[in-house]
């Protein structure tokens, strides 16, 4: 028995440091996809739930364990002479089993009220009228009256983001203002998918044939606490957690903090999402980012989006009857990127009638770059407008929505950064970057088409990459 009791104690003994580093592993509670770091109300929410259950765990651990220690020691055998008697025996006892099922009772009661309220705070954003629930949440009625819809479409394996409310489509990158509720439509146009994004939302399946929800609303307070180079806490201007997206400031301070897209945050307004159910080859690569805004930030970048979805804004072809105000953008011949291809015109100054571009070199200037122009051509006669839309809502096209992209940090849905080394990459064979891709992989695609012969094709690469890059 003696014998046996040193092994256990050494066994021990060897095992607590192991255990103790294991445990090391669970304090990188900041990782960039951690549900416990919770970033707002519903997320919060989830994380009280799960903390209460934690301890409950916990001391059931405790008293459980407690309990059969303190009887493993008193009624141990005290010597040789004891450890050969049969000790008296006995069956049952009312008293204690009653006292646990009520016991147990009472701890299932105490977890299930706080998550029936958790669910019921999940399915809805709260009632404006409501002030009670405004209150205890700590709630503006701004807030929920103010609250922004995004549908979302997850597709195999790319995210489409849907603003209803301002007519507008993007992918793969959720823009929201933190001072209001999102409200989050999902659903899926092939099969299961789940989006989850830990810090402000939870999780929640796409099913086909069936409309989920879920809804959030940031925490600036929290956005803006961050850990400086020592690990010490920190609170971020706006500025610099949260800076513009809609004028490519948020790409340009994540792409200065951050080399890979694997690191930490850049900044706090910047959220990691991911496909959470297993959807098929390139599964694991279907994520998407969450960036928070100011209410003006949000505005201007909603605006960009506007202007550049509305078909009525897109420079129209030159027309010697009309006059143009400074900055109208026209589209007009110029043999030098090919037979018949035509490039687009800025106005310096005011232009009267028939000042066309070829005669008034003075009023009109170039509004982009050769390469821009080529990359724009190259979109068409390449057929990537078969599966992508740009400057319009293209809802139903096969590919993300490629409008502004320019002013995205991420490319393919989420986890690389989207820089010209990436993309070039990407249009060169997009099935070596992310296996499985529905571009390289999709309906109607075989070695013949186009995209799938850039390989080689450094210049066309190029001007395409010039082009996209340049959407902003
Ligand atoms: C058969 C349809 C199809 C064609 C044709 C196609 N694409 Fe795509 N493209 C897709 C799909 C689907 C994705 C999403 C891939 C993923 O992330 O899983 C995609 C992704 C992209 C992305 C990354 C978008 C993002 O949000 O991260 C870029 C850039 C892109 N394509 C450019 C092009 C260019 C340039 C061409 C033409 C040479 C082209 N595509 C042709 C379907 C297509
Ligand atoms: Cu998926």
């Amino acid at each position: 028995m003696k014998i046996l009791f040193n092994k256990l104690q050494a066994i021990s003994i060897a095992i607590l440091p192991a255990f103790i580093l294991f445990l090391g592993g669970c304090s990188r509670v900041d990782h960039k996809q951690s549900a416990l770091d919770p970033k707002g109300i519903v997320s919060q929410n989830q994380y009280d739930i799960f903390m209460l259950s934690v301890w409950i765990t916990i001391f059931l651990f405790c008293a459980v364990g407690g309990c059969l220690l303190y009887v493993l020691w008193k009624y141990r055998a005290k010597s040789a002479q004891e450890a050969m008697e049969v000790p008296p025996q006995s069956h049952g006892n009312s008293v204690i089993e009653v006292s646990l099922i009520i016991a147990s009772t009472i701890i299932l009661v105490i977890l299930a009220i706080p998550t029936l309220q958790g669910v019921v705070l999940m399915n809805r954003v709260p009632d404006p009228n409501d002030t009670q629930t405004l209150e205890k949440l700590d709630l503006n009625r701004s807030a929920i009256d103010g609250a922004i819809t995004v549908n979302v479409t997850g597709k195999r394996f790319f995210w489409v983001f849907e603003y209803p409310q301002y007519g507008i489509v993007t992918a793969n990158e959720l823009i929201f203002p933190t001072s209001r509720a999102v409200r989050i439509n999902l659903r899926t146009e092939d099969v299961i998918h789940s989006f989850w994004l830990p810090k402000l939302a939870g999780k929640m399946d796409l099913m086909p044939g069936q409309e989920n929800f879920l809804w959030f609303i940031a925490n600036q307070e929290k956005i803006l606490l961050g850990k400086d180079a020592n690990g010490k806490e920190v609170k971020y201007s706006i500025d610099d957690a949260m800076p513009p997206v809609f004028n490519g400031k948020m790409r340009e301070r994540i792409f200065a903090k951050q080399k890979f897209t694997d690191e930490f945050e850049a900044v706090g307004g910047l959220f990691y999402g991911q496909c959470a159910e297993f959807c098929g080859n390139s599964h694991a690569y279907m994520s998407f980012r969450a960036l928070a805004q100011t209410d003006e930030d949000f505005n201007s970048w909603v605006k960009s989006f506007q202007n550049a979805q509305n078909p009525n804004l897109q420079p129209s072809a030159y027309n010697s009857e009309n006059e143009y105000s400074k900055g109208s953008l026209v589209t007009f011949s110029d043999k030098s990127l090919g037979e018949s291809a035509t490039r687009e015109f800025r106005a310096i100054t005011e232009v009267a009638q028939g000042e066309a571009p070829n005669l008034s070199k003075k009023v009109w200037t170039q509004a982009n770059s050769d390469d821009f122009e080529q990359g724009k051509k190259l979109f068409s006669s390449l057929q990537c407008v078969q599966c992508h839309a740009i400057n319009r809502t293209g809802l139903g096209s096969k590919g993300p929505n490629l409008t502004l992209f320019g002013i995205r940090t991420s490319l393919a849905a989420g986890w690389m950064r989207n820089d010209k080394k990436n993309l070039t990459k990407w249009l060169k064979n997009s099935n070596e970057v992310k296996f499985g891709n529905l571009m390289w992989n999709g309906e109607g695609v075989d070695d013949n088409h186009p995209l799938r012969n850039l390989e080689d094709e450094d210049q066309k690469v190029k001007q395409l990459v010039t082009y996209l890059l340049g959407l902003k």
